[in-house]
């Protein structure tokens, strides 16, 4: 564009910032000569309160500059001459910038809607499950982002706080369109769990003004569930349905079969007959081994039947799954369980093992409790959970008898399963538990 220049100059002055009498300047953010746009930042202003950008209100060539970086201004000091382009004939004018873009909230305070990445405190919050590596830090949290306002502009309409964004790739670590693209696409990519408009952050809290405290990381493991968990939560409607499986038969058959092994067999547990018991009902209805298509219009049934075991290990929660359940013996599914679980806790499960599953099993069983919420393994529809076996008094009709009862807890993706379906299958599995005679059938 051809510098059409004036005798007319513009002066840009110092605006009212709300009756503060020091103003310091951070920085001078052009230089004589220098061809600026309109809405380009002219300089970066300090008050105890807040850091502002100033931006130029014409586009122009700077003539001269009237201050440095560590002066003290107020409203009115002089900043810049600028000799216009494309102003016609206009008259010598002084320009007081109007808009003063404050940069300095912290995250902590922002309660705006904006896509702030969550700090790795929060991150671990959902852990039981799983999160990751955001790359930000105290330091950038309480960072001053510099950005035009044409760039803070940009990142608000994408929703995006700009104080987490990492410095910029501009000058002095200004922030350019550039860099807003890229931060957004790094979080597409990694998935990493964003508080989107309607999920408020969780504050920042420094833990170590209420005593010590020590920052461990968490293994990946933790952080790769931890990220996993956190879709889930937020991307399935899950309802979680408790009811209880008489398995009294069922532990006198196995303590029968566990009798009879020699010493250094594999002893048999109640969870075998679990996996058993559960692809037995899921050859029954359909909808539990499926997968929602990506599109959600579509129900994706299949035709094999691999269960996911949640084990527990030193480094975290990990599921490996027992391939074609339903053409395997209950001692072929034992060995096998033995060994994935133990590999498991070596930690030295290939990938293979643990793709595949169509659903899974969570049992806190060896460990206690009496009911609990286990998340769906996505894009499985449906988690059992099992908690610890305790003797019952039951009512049969005539009098109290003790009874083994197993909790289960059944949650499932309600886009797909409906409650009656839900309590159905849970039904079914509890037959088969109850009387495994029917698994022959
Ligand atoms: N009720 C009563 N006793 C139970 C039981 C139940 N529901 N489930 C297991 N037990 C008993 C077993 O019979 C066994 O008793 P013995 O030592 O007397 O034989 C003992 O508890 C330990 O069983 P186990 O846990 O070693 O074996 P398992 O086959 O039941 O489970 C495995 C295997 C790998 C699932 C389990 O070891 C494990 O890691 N569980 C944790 C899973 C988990 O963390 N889930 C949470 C996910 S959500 O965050």
């Amino acid at each position: 564009m051809t510098d059409k220049k004036m005798a007319n100059l513009i002066e840009i002055k110092v605006p009212d910032v709300g009756n503060v009498p020091s103003i310091d300047v951070v920085e001078v953010l052009i230089s004589i000569g220098e061809l600026i746009v309109l809405d380009q930042t002219v300089a970066t202003l300090e008050t105890d309160k807040a850091t502002m950008e100033l931006p130029s209100p014409v586009q122009g060539r700077i003539q001269q500059i009237f201050i440095k970086a560590g002066d003290k201004v107020q409203e009115g000091t002089l900043v810049a001459t600028v000799v216009p382009t494309e102003i016609d004939n206009a008259p010598q004018t002084t320009v007081v910038a109007e808009v003063l873009a404050p940069v300095t909230e912290q995250v902590q305070a922002v309660n705006t809607p904006s896509l702030a990445i969550s700090s790795p405190a929060q991150q671990s919050v959902n852990s039981n499950q799983h999160s990751v590596s955001v790359p930000i830090d105290a330091a950038t949290m309480t960072r001053k982002a510099h950005a035009s306002p044409a760039v803070r502009l940009f990142a608000r309409e994408l929703g995006v706080d700009i104080n987490t964004v990492s410095l910029g790739s501009g000058r002095k670590g200004r922030l350019l369109k550039e860099d807003i693209k890229e931060w957004v696409k790094k979080i597409m990519l990694d998935g990493k769990p964003v508080s989107a408009a309607a999920i408020p952050a969780i504050p920042v809290i420094d833990f170590s003004v209420f005593g010590e405290i020590e920052a461990k990381s968490l293994s990946k493991i933790k952080k790769l569930t931890g990220q996993n968990l956190t879709r889930v939560w937020l991307n399935l409607p899950m309802v979680t349905y408790h009811d209880e499986a008489d398995i009294t038969d069922l532990e006198a058959f196995r303590s029968t079969l566990n009798a009879e092994k020699g010493k250094d067999e594999l002893k048999l547990t109640g969870l075998l007959f679990i996996i058993k018991a559960l692809v037995a009902a899921m050859q029954q209805f359909p909808s539990f081994n499926a997968s929602l298509s990506s599109d959600g219009e579509q129900l994706l049934l299949k035709k094999y039947f691999n269960i996911g075991i949640a084990v527990d290990t030193p480094n975290g929660l990990v599921v490996p799954v027992l391939r074609d359940v339903n053409n395997k013996s209950i001692n072929q599914l034992a060995l096998e369980l033995a060994e994935k679980s133990t590999k498991a806790r070596q930690g030295k499960l290939l990938p293979a093992d643990m793709q595949g599953g169509c659903m899974t099993i969570s049992s806190l069983g060896g460990i206690g409790g009496t009911a609990f919420t286990p998340i769906v393994n996505a894009p499985e529809v449906a988690i059992l959970g099992v908690t610890r076996a305790k003797m019952q008094p039951v009512w049969n009709g005539s009098e109290f008898v003790p009874r083994l009862m197993l909790p289960l807890d059944l949650t499932y993706d309600h886009r797909v399963i409906d409650g009656a379906e839900g309590a159905r299958f849970m039904s079914v599995v509890i037959q088969n538990l109850s009387d495994i005679r029917r698994l022959l059938l």
